[in-house]
């Protein structure tokens, strides 16, 4: 009998779900296409229950971006997301997919419409994560950047404003579980030992201080994970059929057409976030990375391991099991009906 009870208990400890991962999505949207996958991953894990989306916070400083993002939003059916833009920031030319959101049906209809006309009517980022991380419990936020360091650099050297006492460094290390970034370069690509990788160098001093003073865990996917995990373009061609027009399908074809498979950078730093425990990657020791001048990652092992950053790993096997995962989470169809 105490044995009948302890399986039923067993059983329903293991079935009590898990609480959604809380996350901000920080992109610089528009200057490649991988931003866009993993917009689309997260969105449908959002959908699942996985995720509850908290922001996008853009590093593109172009209005079209944060358009494109409120769009996509739409079309998964979360209309409701806080988007942040950054002010002064890198990258303000249009991009070449960002104007999918201006795109117009044959009656006049927006194809996929939106709320926001301009990124220029949407709250700076920095000012929206402070408000969203002092009303978050202690220790819950996830961080997810895979565009330049801008707005998290930022973030971290902010002063204490209406939202919170707290200085930036202090909120983010009450607040923040953990810092998932896509940049630099741990691994030699294409023979090249001190690569420089494009979300740094279009912010080396952003990278520097984000790097030297962030106070939570921080993974790197470095630029040798995407590679080695491209996106099949078959899939690009061939899995969006279930509906007319899909802003993923659309993007990759005004990025740079099918056959071509993109390098899913900006989807590994995602999918490591979201799911630590399944082996999709393994991890470096822990230790320091140093942005040089040049904007060259250094990674140093920490001989005392108080350091807490990393990069991610990962085998052959490792990456058919990574590409598939990024594929299936892209193409999940849109939930139109509420179960
Ligand atoms: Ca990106």
């Amino acid at each position: 009998m105490i044995n009948h009870v302890l399986i039923i208990l067993l059983l329903a400890a293991s079935l009590v779900q898990a609480e959604p991962i809380k996350l901000i999505f920080d992109t610089d949207v528009g200057n490649d296409v991988d931003d866009v996958m993993a917009l689309c991953m997260i969105h449908n894990l959002v959908n699942r229950g996985a995720v509850e989306l908290l922001a996008v916070t853009i590093t593109k400083d172009h209005p079209q971006a944060a358009v494109f993002v409120d769009a996509v939003n739409i079309f998964y059916g979360h209309p409701d997301v806080p988007i942040g833009v950054v002010t002064n920031g890198a990258t303000p030319e249009a991009g070449k997919f960002n104007l999918l959101a201006d795109v117009r049906n044959e009656d006049g209809s927006l194809r996929y419409p939106h709320k926001l006309q301009s990124g220029k009517d949407a709250p700076e980022a920095v000012g929206l994560i402070r408000k969203l991380l002092a009303a978050q419990p202690d220790n819950s936020v996830t961080l997810v950047q895979v565009g330049f360091f801008t707005n998290f650099r930022r973030l971290l050297e902010s002063p204490p404003d209406k939202h919170s006492p707290l200085t930036g460094r202090e909120l983010i290390a009450k607040k923040v579980k953990l810092l998932s970034i896509m940049a630099g370069a741990f691994q030699t690509v294409k023979g090249d030992n001190r690569y420089l990788e494009y979300n740094v160098v279009k912010d080396i001093p952003a990278a520097q201080s984000l790097a030297r003073n962030w106070p939570t865990p921080v993974v790197w996917s470095g630029f040798e994970i995407g590679v080695a995990a491209a996106f099949p373009h078959t899939v690009i061609e061939h899995d969006f059929e279930y509906v007319k027009h899909h802003p993923l399908k659309e993007a990759y074809c005004l990025y740079q057409p099918p056959p071509h498979d993109r390098p899913t950078w900006d989807p590994t730093a995602l999918l490591y976030a979201m799911y630590p425990d399944r082996g999709y990657f393994d991890l470096s020791p822990s230790g320091t990375v140093t942005v040089e001048d040049n904007g060259a990652t250094w990674f140093r092992p920490s001989p005392n391991g108080k350091s807490s950053q990393r990069y991610l790993v990962m085998s052959a096997a490792q990456a058919a099991r990574v590409r598939e995962a990024i594929v299936q989470l892209c193409v999940e169809p849109v939930i139109k009906a509420k179960l």
